[in-house]
């Protein structure tokens, strides 16, 4: 059985990193071990959160794994809260990374074109150094431009723009760069990528529906990974986490709950299971 291993917060009420990643990675037929870096009421757009932080138990945790001789089919990243945790989990990946092992990072750190709560100017920078050590980075392009130091561009770009943000991403060290949120036409929104080492680019897009919902970036990268270890391509992963994460609005809006909440991803994991054995 495929083995992830999953570094990020447990929000502990608000649809978004281990609450999400552990489920669908697991519905995936994935094994999916977990490293909490720290435990929060709630995620960060609620206000008043209590924040536990687990910085300090990261490399005794990892310790004891080495010494069982523990290996993983791949470790994925999201939410980290400090350049510390960074750090350490760059050493994780020394540790853990290499030879079939694929290393996925998701800077969960900004949308809309603001950095979330708590982050300081210097964190994007941070990430970016992280990213260097990823087989493929998932950048939203509010991420991509805080790690670039340029400018948000809102809506207003071309394919030819967000050609050369991918390449400049890869910049960084990782081999594939994946942009998410992108869209070239009104009604279609999905994903570019670029792989430096072939110099190919991949798009994958499906129609857009009228919202946006907290955390779908979370269960995007969930469906990426839990795809990608599970033996997948890294455009086929891609496509089901596109179609997954679509799916998911789509059945949140006819529901009609919050926006801001999250999806019912709970309800799609019949169609992401299915989506993957067929
Ligand atoms: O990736 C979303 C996320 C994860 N973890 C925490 C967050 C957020 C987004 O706001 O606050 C703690």
């Amino acid at each position: 059985m495929k083995r992830v291993l999953t570094i990020q917060d447990i929000s502990c009420v608000g649809k978004c990193s281990l609450t999400v990643a552990l489920p669908i990675i697991s519905a995936m037929g994935v094994e999916t071990a977990v490293l909490p870096t720290a435990v929060l009421s709630t995620h960060t757009q609620f206000s008043g959160f209590t924040f536990r932080d687990l910085t300090d138990d990261m490399i005794p945790i990892a310790d004891h794994w080495q010494k069982e001789n523990l290996a993983f089919d791949a470790v994925y990243t999201g939410y980290l809260g400090s350049e510390r945790q960074i750090d350490i989990v760059a050493d994780i990946f020394d540790r853990f990374g290499g030879g079939e092992t694929k290393i996925v990072v998701d800077p969960a750190m900004a949308d809309n074109g603001v950095l979330y709560k708590g982050f300081k100017p210097e964190f994007p920078a941070a990430m970016f150094k992280l990213c260097g050590k990823a087989d493929i980075i998932l950048p939203n392009l509010t991420e991509a431009a805080f790690m670039l130091g340029v400018p948000y561009p809102g809506e207003n770009y071309d394919e030819t723009y967000i050609r050369k943000m991918l390449v400049d991403l890869t910049s960084s060290g990782a081999r594939v760069s994946v942009l998410t949120g992108v869209s070239f036409e009104k009604e279609k929104l999905g994903v570019m990528a670029y792989d430096s080492v072939t110099g190919e680019y991949f798009s994958y897009f499906a129609d857009r529906l009228p919202a946006a919902f907290h955390g779908t970036g979370d269960i995007f990268a969930s469906a990426f990974t839990g795809a990608l270890s599970g033996g997948m391509s890294v455009e086929d992963s891609l496509k089901v986490a596109v179609d997954y994460t679509v799916e998911c609005i789509r059945v949140t809006l006819e529901s009609g709950s919050e926006c801001w909440y999250g999806v019912e991803f709970e309800k799609c994991i019949p169609f992401l299971v299915k989506r993957i054995s067929g």
